[in-house]
């Protein structure tokens, strides 16, 4: 397979996406709900829709190619592991990784940052060595990091935010020139303010003070075009189910030359080269990584779902979702009493809407939206720390995606006016 993939051409033109029109591809939307009303779906920041191509690839795995990878060598063992394999091709192209053995298949997100904190960071950081994180980021990206200082003595510091929600980059010079940085981990994009973080600037700055760069990549890979190489990270990790594709699968990317020094993380079936009563070797990465029977079936939908955003094109899903900002955000100004968090520059911004009105609990606004058709989420998102400097322990948050049309948004403001009157 080529490793020597160039980096993708400048951005073309951009061709208007009909939401309408997509939805139509997405079975579950078509549903009335609560007496009639039409579903609104506005809560794919916790998960997105799938479409039928991904419904129907799973169904075709298990109609036709049901076996375990790297196994058997009878026919359906030789589909599977194709199916397995072949997405992980397919992935490596979508987001330009260098080789397809850069992309390890985990869990979830969660699963892949998981990943780097014991695979790679308690192998090389030592007490006293610092990881830097920052306010917005969500838990799946502080937990593990907490979890290694307990053990080895690393310290955890945050880049705290400026009152746009953007990150105060200075705060990250400042830690770098202490010259203890060992990792610098941050979201891509922020699930709760919708901040898009300059990734390739902030890899520079770490890069030339010696550290490591992870990116947690879950709110961006299904919203803006990403091309690893040119972002400039180390590891970059997300979640199929955000995208398009099934639960149950997450990636997480590295440059070969650091999975290669890294540590597995579980240990087992498929994962090793020699097993001796007391002893292993392991193989080279991604197979390192994957141990026990993997998911199969979910590879078989990511495959689907890439290709669907490959078909949909990302810089349209994004020049969609951008108009969708402009559009939001100057909606959401004429409901009375309603206090929206994050950027106002769409530039900088993905279509995720953090609110609140003042006196009213973020689970009851949630609750009557629900019972107007409408489904956002309600509470702290997985983000404390972010909640904690918003000076509220839980918001009520709407989340777009390339089948959310201005009418899905226009739905949204006439059920918090509903919201509004009923609390006057
Ligand atoms: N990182 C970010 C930025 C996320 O938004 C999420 C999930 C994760 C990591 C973890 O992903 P997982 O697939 O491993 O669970 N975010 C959300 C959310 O905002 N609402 O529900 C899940």
């Amino acid at each position: 397979m080529s490793n020597t993939q160039k980096a993708a051409a400048p951005a073309r033109e951009t061709i208007a996406l009909d939401p309408r029109r997509v939805a139509q591809d997405f079975p579950i939307l078509k549903q009335k709900i609560h007496n009639g009303k039409r579903l609104v779906y506005l809560d794919s920041g916790a998960t997105s829709q799938k479409p039928f191509t991904v419904i129907d690839a799973m169904n075709e795995y298990y109609h036709v190619s049901n076996a375990n990878v790297h196994r058997g060598l009878h026919v359906l063992a030789e589909r599977a592991t194709e199916i397995y394999e072949c997405a992980r091709t397919r992935m490596h192209f979508f987001i330009n990784a260098y080789l397809p053995g850069e992309i390890v298949w985990t869990k979830n997100a969660t699963e892949a940052m998981n990943l780097v904190a014991h695979g790679y960071a308690r192998k090389f950081l030592k007490a006293g060595d610092e990881v830097i994180v920052s306010r917005m980021e969500h838990h799946a990206n502080l937990v593990p990091w907490h979890l290694l200082a307990k053990d080895k003595g690393v310290v955890v510091k945050g880049i705290e935010l400026n009152a746009d929600g953007t990150l105060r980059l200075e705060e990250l010079d400042a830690f770098l020139k202490g010259g203890k940085v060992k990792i610098v981990a941050l979201t891509h994009v922020s699930n709760v303010l919708g901040t898009i973080n300059p990734i390739a600037e902030i890899a520079k700055k770490v890069h030339d003070a010696g550290a490591i760069f992870v990116v947690d990549g879950c709110q961006a890979v299904p919203h803006l075009p990403v091309n690893v190489q040119t972002l400039g990270a180390d590891f970059y990790a997300f979640s199929a189910h955000k995208m398009l594709g099934p639960t149950g699968l997450g990636v997480l990317w590295g440059r070969m030359s650091l999975l290669e020094k890294m540590d597995p993380f579980l240990g087992g079936g498929e994962m090793i080269e020699e097993v001796t009563i007391s002893s292993s070797t392991y193989k080279e990465p991604p197979g390192r990584f994957e141990a026990g029977t993997p998911p199969i079936a979910e590879t078989a939908g990511m495959t689907a779902a890439v290709e669907y955003l490959m078909k949909t094109g990302m810089a349209n899903i994004r020049a969609h979702e951008k108009e969708l900002v402009s559009y939001t955000l100057e909606r959401l100004k004429s409901v009375k009493h309603l206090k929206v968090f994050g950027p106002a520059n769409p530039e900088i911004r993905a279509g995720v809407f953090a609110f609140e009105f003042e006196d009213i609990h973020a689970h009851d606004v949630a609750q009557i939206l629900d019972g107007e058709g409408v489904a956002v989420r309600a509470g702290h998102h997985c983000a404390q720390p972010l909640h904690e400097w918003l000076g509220s322990p839980s918001t009520a948050r709407a989340s777009a995606y390339l089948y959310t049309a201005k009418e899905d948004i226009d739905a949204l403001v006439k059920a918090l006016e509903t919201v509004r009157k009923k609390f006057a």
